[in-house]
């Protein structure tokens, strides 16, 4: 479906694009300078994506957004993923990511205090971050989305149940993601538990790599 709003799609997705490459190059960074001190850094690994545009049409006819709203109301045309090891890491990211002078935080979603009746948990920020085109400076509206390693494997995987049942899950199969959710939250306890023994492992096993490098 074309619209008259969007006139050339490749167009009006380049700044998204922009701004996912940057993100993850910056936060990158600050996993880099986290392991160049020899301290535990909170993010694990870092993810981005500009959604298409078949996927933003289906949200807006989903949300009943008008075609002319797409860049206000979809908030994560461009997403960036931060996977951490621990709950603990997530808040750590947070604060960091609050101290920033390079884009402005709009929007703070907890989905770890207040998880989704889906089971779903992580931390959402909406922020505002300016790319700079040839045409000036654009602000674009990025969702960051935070989450620990168990987090992420349980929406993954619920993420691609969602395509086949679009939502209406067997009850059996609901059921099932209720109780792997849990099991995913004290997966996420017990590490938080056990979080010094593994921190010090992390500095041990970086010590002996840099050895090797
Ligand atoms: P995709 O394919 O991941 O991009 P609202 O729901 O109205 O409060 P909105 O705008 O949907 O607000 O934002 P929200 O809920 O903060 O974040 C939406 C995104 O979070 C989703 O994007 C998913 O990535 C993720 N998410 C939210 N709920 C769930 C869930 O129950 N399961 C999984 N697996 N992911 C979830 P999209 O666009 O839906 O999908």
């Amino acid at each position: 479906m074309e619209n008259e709003f969007v006139e050339d799609w490749g167009v009006f997705l380049a700044p998204y694009e922009q701004a996912v490459e940057e993100l993850k190059i910056k936060l990158k960074g600050i996993r880099k300078q986290y392991r160049e001190t020899n301290s535990h850094a909170p993010i694990e690994f870092i993810t981005g994506r500009v959604k298409t545009k078949e996927s933003i049409l289906e949200k807006a006819e989903i949300r009943n957004i008008a075609l002319d709203r797409l860049e206000e109301d979809i908030q994560d045309i461009a997403g960036i993923r931060i996977m951490c090891q621990f709950v603990e890491d997530i808040h750590e990211v947070v604060r960091l990511l609050r101290s920033r002078k390079d884009f402005e935080i709009t929007i703070e979603r907890d989905y770890i205090t207040n998880k989704k009746a889906s089971g779903y948990r992580s931390y959402h920020l909406v922020i505002e971050y300016p790319v700079q085109r040839i045409e000036g400076e654009k602000i674009v509206i990025c969702e960051i989305q935070i989450r620990t390693l168990a987090m992420n494997f349980w929406a993954t995987i619920e993420h691609t149940l969602n395509y086949k049942y679009m939502g209406e899950y067997p009850q059996e199969l609901h059921n099932r993601l209720i109780r792997a959710a849990e099991a995913a939250f004290l997966l996420d306890k017990e590490m938080s538990e056990i979080r010094e023994e593994i921190m010090e492992a992390n500095y041990y096993f970086s010590d002996k790599k840099k050895n090797v490098d």
